[in-house]
């Protein structure tokens, strides 16, 4: 594998800005200045890649804990979710810093901001959990401390009578609001440093992109790099390779079914083939970075399964790929610089543009700058969307990108898209990737529509379409394979997979 310089874990951004004195929006005068600088200085957390530290900005479950445990000096554990902080929130739980319903271990509402109480709660038990306060006196001069849930007062005495908290200027806490970074920070370093023997944090080194450790039936160690031959996919030997398999749903949201035991048990099926939908918009990439983490763990868990997998920019209200392709690049470099060498990677670089763009005006000029990139370090298939959803093949026909090893993507829902588009798809004449359909309707629920649904499956048998199946999670709509609970720690059994998922898992 090319040694690659990719930072893991990354808590708020990627670089370890060495003090405050650098941050635009940190002044001296700021009441946080010390504890913004102590905890920088030490590589607690950083700043962001513009030299802003976002005082204001809020702290999630996820990145209180993560910090918290590196200044404590907490060892991550294993997770049975991929999300970025998911050792760190195994071993703070471990640690009992919380309980089990404060943040579930699934990772569902671990980038949900996190309140006060918790946050004081958690702080205390990391740095000071044999301090004691008294009642009498924080409870009446903490003006809302009637809002306190209950199971905070201990926490709460003892923080105001540590000095960790002072509450506002009116005397208030507000338990239930939200905290910032900047309130983070003082509250973390004034616990720690009343405990003392503070340690600095060193990220550890990211590792290499794994190898496989199981094969599949049609994985990679058994058809080696792909390629594109007219508008067939091809093994390393010249020979027709049809991958099926699953897509996640938005990894902002199901981190916990894009797992390796959720993968694994997937490929148990016989599945060669996971995507990994990375949202952009809707809570995902460009406003949650963190993202790209659980991204990555998904894409070297799919490796290690021997599985080929799709690294999928998952464009969906942003319609217009263009609209974000600086990031696209950045986030393309960084990845085909990670995975050059790996012949098990796809690059999916926009899901489904829509809302009024065009192939000639808005998906070419877009691809025709993200393919360049990628190349530049790797010669794996890249699969392009078009407009309307990823259905307008026909516009891409009389266009079509040059190069190698480009194939088109083509969207459907059996309940929704019929003869028409598998029409559409034999007259193309291009290189086509099913890399989502589903089995509903195209709002992701209805039905299911198994006979249609058929027809799709025995259609791309025939032309040894590879596909991928929307999605791999327990959600309440009928595309969703599994059950909802569904718990793939121990593998997938038929009883937790939907009427879709029993259809789509019999296909692989
Ligand atoms: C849907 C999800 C649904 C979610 C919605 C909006 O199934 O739970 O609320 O997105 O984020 C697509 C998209 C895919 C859609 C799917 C079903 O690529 O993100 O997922 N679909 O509507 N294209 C056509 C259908």
């Amino acid at each position: 594998m090319k040694k690659s310089i990719f930072i893991s874990a990354v808590i708020f951004v990627m670089l370890m800005c060495g003090c405050a004195y650098g941050f635009s929006d940190v002044s001296t005068d700021d009441w946080f200045y010390e504890n913004v600088n102590g905890m920088t200085e030490n590589g607690y957390l950083s700043g962001y890649e513009d030299g802003t530290f976002r005082p204001s900005g809020i702290i999630t479950k996820a990145e209180l804990v993560s910090v918290v445990g590196r200044v404590s000096g907490l060892e991550e554990k294993k997770s049975q979710t991929s999300h970025w902080a998911g050792g760190m929130l195994q071993a703070a739980l471990d640690a009992s810093l919380y309980d089990w319903d404060e943040i579930p271990p699934t990772g569902e509402t671990f980038d949900e901001p996190i309140t006060r109480q918790l946050a004081v709660k958690i702080v205390m038990k990391a740095f000071l959990p044999d301090e004691k306060g008294d009642y009498n006196k924080v409870s009446g001069s903490v003006s809302d401390f009637s809002d306190l849930d209950g199971r905070y007062y201990d926490s709460v005495i003892a923080a105001y009578s540590n000095g960790v908290v002072y509450g506002d200027d009116k005397g208030r806490l507000n338990p239930k609001a939200s905290i910032t970074r900047a309130e983070a920070c003082a509250i973390i370093m004034r616990a720690a440093d009343k405990r003392g023997n503070l340690k600095p944090y060193t990220p550890p080194e990211a590792a290499e992109p794994p190898a496989p450790v199981t094969s599949v039936s049609g994985g990679a160690s058994e058809n080696g790099r792909l390629r594109v031959d007219g508008t067939r996919l091809v093994n390393e030997r010249g020979e027709t390779v049809q991958l099926k398999g699953m897509s996640s749903h938005g990894l902002q949201w199901f981190a916990n079914f894009a797992t390796e035991d959720a993968i694994k048990a997937t490929a148990a099926y016989g599945a060669n083939l996971f995507r990994c939908a990375m949202y952009t918009g809707e809570g995902g990439y460009l406003s949650n970075k963190a993202v790209k983490d659980t991204l990555i763990s998904a894409v070297d868990a799919a490796i290690r399964q021997d599985m080929y997998v799709i690294i999928d920019w998952h464009i969906l209200s942003d319609g217009d790929p263009l609209a974000n392709a600086d990031a696209a690049a950045e986030f393309f470099a960084e990845m085909s610089e990670r995975y050059a060498d790996c012949p098990n990677v796809l690059y999916e670089i926009c899901n489904e543009p829509n809302g009024g763009v065009t192939w000639d005006g808005n998906v070419k000029p877009y691809a025709e700058r993200i393919i360049p990139i990628i190349r530049a370090n790797s010669d794996g298939i890249i699969l392009v969307g078009s407009p309307t959803w990823s259905q307008d093949l026909h516009e891409a026909a009389k266009n079509p990108l040059s190069g190698d090893n480009i194939m088109y993507t083509c969207h459907f829902y059996a309940g929704t898209h019929t003869d028409w588009l598998r029409q559409r798809i034999a007259d193309c004449n291009l290189p086509v990737f099913v890399t989502e359909w589903g089995t509903s309707a195209a709002d992701g629920n209805g039905g299911v529509f198994l006979d249609e649904a058929q027809k799709w499956i025995d259609f791309m048998n025939e032309r040894g379409i590879s596909w991928a199946n929307w999605s791999l999670c327990d959600k309440s709509e009928s595309s969703a394979a599994l059950k909802s609970g569904a718990n793939v720690s121990d593998g997938i059994s038929a009883d937790e997979l939907t009427e879709s998922g029993a259809f789509v898992f019999g296909n692989f």
